[in-house]
């Protein structure tokens, strides 16, 4: 048996209630193949497929919180500290009741790679609970923040990992858990990433996601296909951070974006998504896209039901879905190459399915993952670290300028891996292969020159 297929199975015996990991690593060990297979003895010995798989620590901890009723809420609190062989620990802290160790250690393990991809200098990790965030007042909200703060600020630091938003999680809770954290430490330092402008937050990385997955998507077409962005119809899923920012870049572009979602339904203008009035709902009141609807005479609203294709549904030229991982199915995927789309780059994390992704590449669709389209949020947030290590703040072009320029080098990055491993699928570069590949060979030459640990 390869070295790929014992450690995949090793890890499949190990996690068998943990179906959103296993989905990320056998996506990850299956593309790295050709270098597994090329430095084999090398590997095994060093069982550097074992320990890339196994997080260096998972901490869970209880989450008690008192609600307007004065009632006492239980929630469960993680954080999994995946891999720092390149930097402290860095990623996001989603709150959403999905969450659960399978879902964190799933975007820890990705987490490793993209922020390889990044070029700068941070670890992969991930954390959160399955607090629900929707429907609570800002006082319920301040109060979990400070109970999950009073756990978590045992295990992070400024240079020992660095947490900020992902689902649930925006530049309110950053301020209240900022706040906690900096009262029982005694600190202020730069330990979150995504902080207000007014206590050391980073221009543009409200934006960074969106903008850079643009950046990327134009990138990849330019080079691709010799295509302007410009004048293109996209269909984009998801109503929050990176759905908003993505829309807004993409129009700026001179793109046309469809549609938008949520948990419960989608919304299809033909004449373009409204940014502005988008952010008034999802940002300012907090409230649903049947708000957007009657808001709007040209917006049609659907109400989700199952077994429909919902945004994925429309003719257009491109796809970025930006909601929430397994959104994107072979149905969907079906529907997507009838319609004739030529790109899906994602800006959520794994919401293309496995099986959906093999599709759409095999026809022809140039399909990149979120560990690279999406590496722009992250990247930022090294950007906003750095700024908080050296006490300065840069403006906004200086930050964005950055960002697009990091979004162009993953481009050429995964594409330069992709050639030297001759991967190609459906007639393209294997754009997921290269993002792996290129994101595994700095974390392995790292922890190789670190010895066993
Ligand atoms: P937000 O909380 O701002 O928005 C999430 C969006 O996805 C909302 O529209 C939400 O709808 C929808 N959504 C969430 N869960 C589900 C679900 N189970 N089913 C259907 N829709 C759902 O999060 P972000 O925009 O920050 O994150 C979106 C995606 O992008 C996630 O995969 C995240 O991991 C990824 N990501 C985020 C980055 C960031 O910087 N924020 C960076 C890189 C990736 P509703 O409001 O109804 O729940
Ligand atoms: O998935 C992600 O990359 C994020 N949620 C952003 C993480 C970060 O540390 O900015």
């Amino acid at each position: 048996m390869s070295y790929v297929d014992e450690v995949l199975e090793v890890v499949r015996k190990k996690n068998a209630d943990q179906p959103e990991f296993l989905q990320a690593v056998t996506e990850v060990l299956d593309s790295l193949r050709p270098v597994i297979d090329a430095n084999e003895e090398l590997y095994r010995k060093n069982a550097i497929l074992e320990r890339i798989t196994e997080p260096d620590r998972q901490i869970m901890f209880r989450v008690p919180w008192v609600d307007d009723n004065g009632q006492v809420q239980v929630n469960r609190g993680f954080r999994v500290q995946f891999n720092n062989a390149i930097g402290p620990y860095k990623g996001g802290l989603r709150l959403h009741p999905s969450v659960n160790l399978g879902i964190i250690k799933f975007l820890g393990f990705e987490q490793v790679f993209k922020n390889s991809l990044t070029t700068l200098p941070i670890g992969g990790g991930k954390g959160g609970s399955d607090f629900d965030p929707k429907g609570k007042s800002d006082r319920e909200i301040m109060a979990f923040c400070q109970s999950f703060m009073t756990e978590l600020c045992k295990y992070i630091g400024a240079d020992v990992d660095v947490p900020a938003g992902d689902i649930g999680t925006g530049a309110r809770e950053i301020g209240f858990l900022f706040g906690q954290y900096k009262r029982i430490r005694g600190m202020f330092e730069g330990v979150l990433t995504g902080k207000g402008l007014s206590y050391g937050g980073s221009l543009a990385r409200t934006e960074a996601t969106g903008y850079g997955l643009c950046y990327y998507t134009s990138e990849m077409i330019k080079c691709m296909k010799n295509e302007t962005f410009a004048g293109k119809t996209v269909i984009i899923s998801g109503s929050g951070n990176v759905a908003i920012y993505a829309i807004e870049k993409a129009q700026e572009l001179g793109v046309k974006v469809v549609t938008c979602s949520d948990s419960t339904g989608w919304i299809y203008d033909p004449n373009g998504i409204d940014v502005a009035l988008l952010k008034e709902v999802k940002e300012v009141k907090r409230a649903r896209l049947t708000e957007y609807a009657a808001a709007k005479s040209t917006a049609e609203y659907h109400a989700k039901q199952n077994g429909e294709h919902g945004v994925w549904q429309y003719k257009v030229d491109l796809a970025l879905p930006c909601a929430t991982q397994n959104e994107l199915d072979i149905d969907d995927a079906k529907m997507l190459v009838a319609n004739g789309v030529t790109s899906v780059t994602e800006g959520a994390n794994m919401p293309t399915t496995l099986e959906a992704t093999k599709y759409l590449q095999e026809n022809g669709v140039l399909f990149v993952g979120g560990k690279a389209a999406n590496a722009g949020g992250v990247a930022t947030s090294a950007l906003e670290m750095s700024q908080n290590s050296e006490r300065l703040s840069w403006t906004f072009e200086e930050v964005d300028g950055k960002l697009k320029g990091i979004m162009e080098t993953i481009y050429a990055n995964i594409s330069d891996a992709a050639k030297r491993y001759n991967a190609t699928v459906g007639g393209n570069t294997d754009y997921v292969a290269g993002a792996n590949i290129a994101g595994f060979e700095k974390v392995v030459n790292a922890m190789l020159a670190q010895g066993v640990c």
